[in-house]
């Protein structure tokens, strides 16, 4: 049955719509499956699928439901792309506070369209926001701002937050493990758990977590400085993630302030989330997507670019949210994924389809992770534009050859070397630790520096 009578408007104009604010634009790649409709035809029964329709008529549908159709506004056959307009009135309010859900979002805008049988495949790149509907959505609570002032650091341009990620991923029990914590910060500011780390027979939470307390006071005390622990409360029962939490802030006592709720949001899904959000707003949400790949991947024609999820963060409410390391790291991506950072720092920014005006809601901190060391750094600042990230190396502190609390250091080292100015190779002279890098990573220093081992003196 071809919809498009009643589920496209292709006379509708998009700036039209933007003034209007009654509608959420989403831009798709789609592409029909051969044997069934043309190109119109099928945008119009995705849009129908995703809004008010199924594949036949129904009798029930009166003139009211016709007035929140989602619409089909412009389609470009050529480039496989399709923009459609969905009525604010379609998407799920709380009944306890009127607000919005991402949930909802989701199942309507990239649910049940990512399984019809007459298409290939859709995948979505954009979306617009409109005033009304965002300013339904809890964003940020906290972000970059409070952490520089949990360090005593300038709460605007404050710099990049040195973070690790204990390593490795698994099979450290409570001491080691704690030990490793202490190690980094005695150079370092942050650490997080990785995304895995919970509460493990071989470690259990409480005794880990009461371990790595007793860590970070130690460290406070031998630096004179702050520090930052990311504790991962993931888990499929809120009422567990408020367990955790709770634990681990009576835990970490007169330090629950440097303490930050890490969520696997992509696997435990936007209920996970808004759980932290709301209950514990006064600490930083961390975000942490493993999984996302299976659906952003650049290789896979469904499900939604690292941009859309990135975006949609930010209106959940995430601290700080994995933006990737745009190439320099060693996870899928590349330099042009700084829009992505852009996204969720600017009140204004430019996607690939939409300028979003973001309204004064708090930004969310982009986190570079994966793959990164001190050596990789000033090349991603260079693409970036800037420091002001929670960057977090793994491998990079705990590979480092004298260890992590060198391997931190190396990572100070290169940031301020970039923000002077100063060539990597150059400030190495003179900082041991960040020499080390170079003997530590030496395939990158190869690559990246090549003559490093003349002007550094290394055999
Ligand atoms: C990094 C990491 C992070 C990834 C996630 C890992 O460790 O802990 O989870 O950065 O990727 O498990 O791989 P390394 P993304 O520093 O040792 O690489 O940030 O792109 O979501
Ligand atoms: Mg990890």
């Amino acid at each position: 049955m071809d919809q498009s009578t009643r589920y496209a408007r292709l006379d509708l104009n998009e700036d039209d719509l933007i003034k209007g604010g009654r509608h959420v634009l989403c831009a798709y790649t789609m592409k029909p499956k051969a044997g069934y409709g043309d190109y119109l035809s099928t945008a119009a029964h995705f849009a129908a699928e995703s809004s008010t329709g199924t594949n036949v008529e129904v009798c029930t549908t009166d003139d009211f439901t016709k007035g929140v159709d989602a619409l089909v506004y412009e389609v470009d056959e050529a480039r496989e792309l399709m923009k459609i307009a969905y009525p604010i009135e379609l998407f799920d309010r709380n009944i306890i506070d009127g607000r919005a859900m991402l949930a909802s979002f989701l199942t309507l805008t990239i649910g049940n369209n990512q399984g019809m049988g007459d298409v290939e495949y859709a995948k979505m790149h954009d979306f617009y926001v409109p005033p009304a509907y965002l300013r339904l959505f809890d964003g940020p609570a906290m972000n970059i701002q409070d952490m520089w002032r949990v360090l005593g650091r300038p709460v605007v341009d404050g710099g990049m937050v040195v973070g690790t990620i204990i390593k490795p991923k698994l099979g450290l029990r409570p001491q080691p493990f704690a030990d490793a914590c202490h190690q980094f910060w005695l150079g370092g500011d942050f650490i997080k758990n990785d995304e895995p780390q919970g509460n493990q027979v071989f470690a259990p939470l409480k005794d880990t977590m009461k371990a790595v307390a007793d860590a970070m006071r130690r460290a406070q005390d031998e630096t004179g400085e702050a520090k930052l622990f990311s504790a991962n409360i993931t888990a499929d029962d809120p009422a567990e993630m408020i367990a955790r939490a709770e634990f681990i802030l009576e835990t970490f006592a007169e330090n629950a302030s440097h303490v930050a709720f890490l969520v696997d949001g992509y696997v435990a899904g936007p209920t996970s989330v808004t759980t932290a959000r709301r209950n514990f707003p006064n600490q930083f949400l961390h975000f942490h997507r493993a999984g996302h790949g299976a659906v952003t991947s650049p290789q896979s024609q469904r499900g939604y670019t690292s941009f859309v999820h990135c975006k949609m963060t930010r209106l959940q409410g995430a601290s700080g949210m994995h933006t990737g390391t745009m190439g320099y790291g060693k996870m899928e991506g590349d330099a042009a994924d700084k829009n992505i950072a852009f996204m969720l720092e600017q009140d204004t920014a430019e996607g690939p389809f939409y300028r979003q005006e973001w309204l004064g809601m708090k930004s969310t901190t982009p986190i570079i992770s994966g793959g990164m060391n001190a050596l990789r750094l000033p090349g991603f600042f260079d693409n970036l534009g800037h420091s002001n990230v929670i960057q977090t190396s793994g491998g990079g502190a705990f590979g480092h050859k004298d260890g992590g609390t060198a391997g931190a250091k190396s990572l100070r080292q290169a940031q301020d070397a970039w923000q002077q100015g100063i060539k990597l190779v150059e400030y190495a002279k003179d900082h041991p630790e960040l020499k080390g890098a170079f003997e530590s990573f030496t395939a990158d220093a190869d690559k990246l520096y090549p003559g490093w081992r003349d002007e550094l003196g290394v055999a």
